[in-house]
């Protein structure tokens, strides 16, 4: 054979480079759901050995399958759609990834080179529609770039502030045929995020931590991410400083530890937000200060120095402006303020520090989460039901977005990081089951619980056909309150019991469950709980259960939106100032 002929031989088209790419960067299992554009790369898949693909049922769901994956296992998500409808219905979960920072790469088919901006059949722009809400986008539009694009959306998506970064894939670039040139290294001149704290900031941080006489440490998901949670357990052990979480920061302080608080916020704990609004320094580690931690934003924190450790500048004083910022990684900067805790023994004020401590002891007293009445299921009740069956399991807890969402950030004592799946910044109804799937692939061998309302599940229900087709035993706890609840609360405080547009039907869930070929079970009463969630854990299947609950309980402690966090309304009689 020439050397010519042999090289043609050993040509392969950009479908098959595209997979190895993918190989290459460690990735063997992705979510998706095929199309004309992408059919090459489908060819490609149907003799691959080392990339195992789901099959989802609508592309949002594939987007978030990625996230709730890239969530709970640190590794990046891999998300692969079609164009046009496919690229538009992935979008959702793109701005989901984003607005919480967690890495997804989200391959998305484009038309033809030639055809773009012609109205081809099933052409969108979405590089241009997703310029906003990415990290980073690429179309490729020639295959030699394909190795270096596919490496460096890996790399920008898991790196600095981690992100979703779409890589749009015109049909002709996946089927002309190419060399597999492998890429080494990556240049990216523009991009250096910072990973260490200025040594002085850090110096001065601390000793205003260890002067301060009320301190609080607020930890948000930039710690998740950096895995900095030993660090932020040890240094608050360590200098005594009490520790509220946002709700992206759930289990980075263990919910059981001495100084937890919980969470802070619109429907944080009462304490918490006491502790935040009288504090006199406040040390936020990978938070974004968004309105549902910090109610009115003037009266934030008012006599309190901020310090803020985010890995993103942009982050920094966007919000609150703060007295001591530190660019860097969370667990780099907790590192290098605990070596230089000990190495320059710091004196620590214990006395005044325990009087804070006392304080915030009297404020818990006072107020406990509110107690429990009425003849229904209350959904309350469910979750602490829900959270003993399964705490000595340790399993993943995902949600939708509404009460049922409050609910359990209030009520399931999260220990570890990346134990809670959840929206936070978009707030997306329909992320939890898709992502509660994406989570059980993710971690084989863990329990996942997707505590849903009867409002969010039929938002990406489908997935049960995905679940059943390839037996990811998720769990889905729906909180049927016939109403979407988080909304009807709302409009029962302040629209006049107006409750429009907010009652809502549901079909027979364990009908559903079992035409999807799942499992169903329906719980009315308090003692059913422990036994149903003993069957649907020992199921090892996909499982719906229908937990038919009190329509009328509310989320307290509630701050309304605009007010100041220690404005707490605690039930429906009056505001706790
Ligand atoms: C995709 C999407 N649409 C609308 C909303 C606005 N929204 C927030 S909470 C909520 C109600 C949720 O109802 P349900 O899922 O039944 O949960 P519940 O509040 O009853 O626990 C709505 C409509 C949203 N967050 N996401």
């Amino acid at each position: 054979m020439t050397q010519q002929t042999e090289e043609k031989v050993n040509l392969m088209t950009g479908a098959q480079i595209f997979l190895e790419c993918l190989k290459d960067a460690g990735v063997d299992e992705i979510f998706g759901y095929p199309g004309g554009k992408i059919i090459s790369i489908y060819e490609a898949l149907y003799n691959c050995d080392f990339i195992k693909h789901y099959l989802v049922r609508h592309e949002q769901a594939a987007v978030h399958a990625a996230e709730g994956y890239a969530r709970v296992t640190g590794k990046p998500g891999v998300a692969l759609v079609t164009s046009g409808p496919g690229a538009c219905n992935a979008i959702t979960g793109i701005a989901n990834a984003y607005y919480d920072g967690y890495p997804i790469v989200v391959f998305t088919g484009q038309v033809d080179l030639n055809q773009i901006g012609n109205d081809a059949f099933q052409e969108a722009d979405i590089v241009g529609i997703t310029r906003s809400c990415c990290k980073h986008n690429y179309l490729v539009s020639d295959l030699r770039d394909l190795p270096r694009i596919v490496k460096e959306a890996f790399h920008i998506a898991t790196t600095g502030k981690p992100g979703p970064v779409v890589v749009d894939l015109p049909g002709n670039i996946l089927t002309e045929k190419g060399k597999y040139v492998p890429v080494e290294k990556i240049k990216l001149p523009g991009y250096n995020p910072t990973y260490n704290g200025h040594p002085r900031q850090i110096s001065k941080a601390l000793q205003m931590l260890c002067n301060a006489e009320r301190p609080v440490i607020l930890s948000g998901g930039g710690v998740v991410m950096s895995g900095a949670h030993k660090e932020i357990t040890e240094l608050a052990n360590t200098l005594g400083i009490p520790v509220t979480n946002t709700l992206m920061g759930m289990g980075t302080y263990p919910a059981d530890g001495e100084m937890s608080l919980g969470m802070l916020g619109m429907h944080g704990n009462y304490w918490a937000n006491h502790a935040v609004s009288n504090c006199d320094v406040l040390f936020a580690v990978g938070t974004r200060f968004n309105d549902r931690i910090t109610g009115c934003l003037k009266r934030f924190a008012k006599d309190a120095q901020i310090i803020h450790v985010d890995i993103d500048p942009c982050s920094i004083s966007k919000n609150v402006s703060v007295d001591i910022p530190i660019v860097g990684d969370a667990k780099n900067v907790l590192d290098a303020m605990l070596k230089e805790f000990y190495e320059k023994e710091y004196e620590i004020n214990s006395d005044v520090k325990h009087a804070w401590f006392a304080q915030i002891q009297e404020w818990k007293q006072k107020r406990a989460l509110p107690a429990v009445s009425s003849e229904k299921l209350n959904p309350l009740t469910v979750i602490k039901e829900i959270y003993n069956c399964t705490k000595d399991l340790d399993p993943i807890i995902a949600t939708e977005v509404g009460q049922h969402q409050m609910w359990t950030a209030q009520l399931y004592k999260f220990n570890h990081p990346r134990q809670l799946v959840t929206s936070g910044g978009l707030g997306t109804m329909g992320f939890g089951f898709p992502a509660a799937m994406g989570a059980s692939i993710g971690l084989k061998d863990k329990v996942v619980i997707n505590i849903a309302g009867d409002g969010s599940i039929q938002m990406n229900i489908q997935e049960l056909a995905t679940c059943v087709q390839y037996n990811i035993p998720v769990i889905v706890a729906i909180i049927n309150n016939g109403y979407l609840g988080m909304v009807r609360q709302w409009q029962e405080k302040l629209f006049n019991k107006h409750y429009s547009e907010t009652k809502i039907t549901s079909p027979d869930y364990v009908k559903v469950a079992e035409a999807y070929g799942a499992l169903g079970f329906r719980v009315e009463k308090a003692e059913d709980i422990a036994p149903t969630m003993k069957k649907a854990i020992e199921a090892k299947r996909p499982v719906f259960i229908d937990f038919i609950v009190e329509p009328f309980e509310m989320v307290y402690p509630w701050v309304l939106a605009g007010k100041p966090l220690h404005n707490v309304l605690l039930s429906n009689d009056g505001i706790e100032c």
